[in-house]
């Protein structure tokens, strides 16, 4: 790659005050200095750079979930003293985030940490930005493995499906009619999760007896999750359970089964945060939740960025990297770093958590 991303913590402060003065990165050398974007080989022992300039884009703003994850990667963006920006738009959807995605480009972003809301929408301006020399790390939700350097992956798709149909089951004691309610329609990692889930139903004997009727969508938007859960419940007199694998989902239904007849009658589950979720696990409109930790998510996006644009790793498998206290990652198959198992949250532990 040829912009040589900067400062080593080594390098004397005088040069990084002349280096902040020309905009703080060298841009526009030809030599390859062996980072992403190019079929160089990654140098596992060159020094992790400083003075980076990360930007976090989410699928939208005001969601208290990628507010969690920005506090991680801003925290690793000031220990190695760089520049952070928290950007989007405040619907979730693709084609708002491409203008975002442009301007972090024009303004020669060193990393842009991406929750993507359409695995290809996005793709030629992430190209791009890729062109332009900005490493681009996906976190959360995926885009085509092709238009980006590295996913940091939450948990593995499977894992997070998997999690969603047990909760669901022992909730209504293996059988029933379940209905999902999601966040966008063509939200990458809302549509992994839904599929094993869909896959499962259909192959696995212990779920011979769930049927799953309806996914709707509440598109991230707390109003809008809010009414089709009270659809949802108008069309499905029979529903035992609603899975929502989403933050924002989960915590409108549970605000709407709260204050409805269905309280305690209807099961609720999916992926929520602790904060947001507390009052409904304590007044028993949910049993059992679950989500990993979306600030050690952003902190292990931000490492990943940072190791990428240092040339320490390519996105090639088998690659490794520390991510500051997080720890050595691998890198797995199509680039992708994961994270970790999800926790469940019950009435027992939800009083440990804050987030
Ligand atoms: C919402 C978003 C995000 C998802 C979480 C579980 O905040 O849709 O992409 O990972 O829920």
């Amino acid at each position: 790659m040829s912009r040589k991303p900067i400062l080593t913590l080594a390098v004397p402060l005088l040069t990084a005050a002349l280096l902040a003065a020309c905009g703080g990165t060298t841009q526009g050398d030809d030599e390859d200095d062996g980072g992403p974007g190019t079929d160089a080989t990654a140098n596992p022992d060159a020094e992790i750079q400083t003075g980076l300039s990360f930007a976090m884009l989410p699928k939208s703003v005001n969601n208290p979930y990628f507010e969690a994850s920005s506090t991680g990667a801003e925290a690793v963006a000031t220990e190695l003293e760089g520049t952070y920006e928290y950007t989007g738009p405040s619907d979730a959807s693709a084609s708002s985030q491409v203008s975002y995605i442009d301007t972090l480009s024009q303004q020669a972003t060193d990393v842009i940490l991406l929750s993507a809301n359409d695995p290809n929408a996005l793709c030629s301006s992430l190209d791009q930005a890729r062109d332009a020399e900005t490493v681009v790390v996906t976190f959360d939700s995926d885009v085509d493995p092709g238009c980006r350097d590295l996913f940091v992956s939450q948990v593995d798709s499977d894992e997070v499906g998997l999690a969603l149909l047990e909760m669901t089951a022992e909730q209504i004691g293996g059988a029933g009619e379940v209905a999902i309610l999601s966040a966008t329609a063509n939200a990458t990692n809302q549509n992994a999760w839904i599929e094993v889930i869909e896959a499962e139903l259909d192959s696995n004997p212990d779920y011979a007896d769930i049927e799953l009727v309806d996914v709707v969508y509440g598109d991230d938007e707390d109003e809008k999750s809010f009414s089709e859960t009270q659809g949802l419940l108008q069309a499905n007199p029979d529903l035992s359970a609603i899975i929502s694998p989403t933050t924002v989902g989960i915590a409108a239904a549970a605000r709407y089964l709260s204050g409805s007849e269905y309280q305690g009658e209807v099961a609720l589950t999916g992926l929520g945060t602790p904060n947001q979720m507390r009052e409904y696990i304590e007044d028993g409109t949910v049993t059992e939740f679950a989500l990993w930790d979306p600030t050690a998510l952003g902190e292990l996006a931000a490492w990943t960025g940072a190791a990428a644009a240092s040339g320490i790793v390519t996105g090639a498998e088998g690659e490794t990297f520390t991510a500051g206290e997080l720890g050595e990652y691998t890198v797995g198959a199509d680039g992708v770093v994961t994270l970790g198992p999800p926790t469940r949250f019950n009435a027992d532990n939800i009083d440990e958590f804050d987030f």
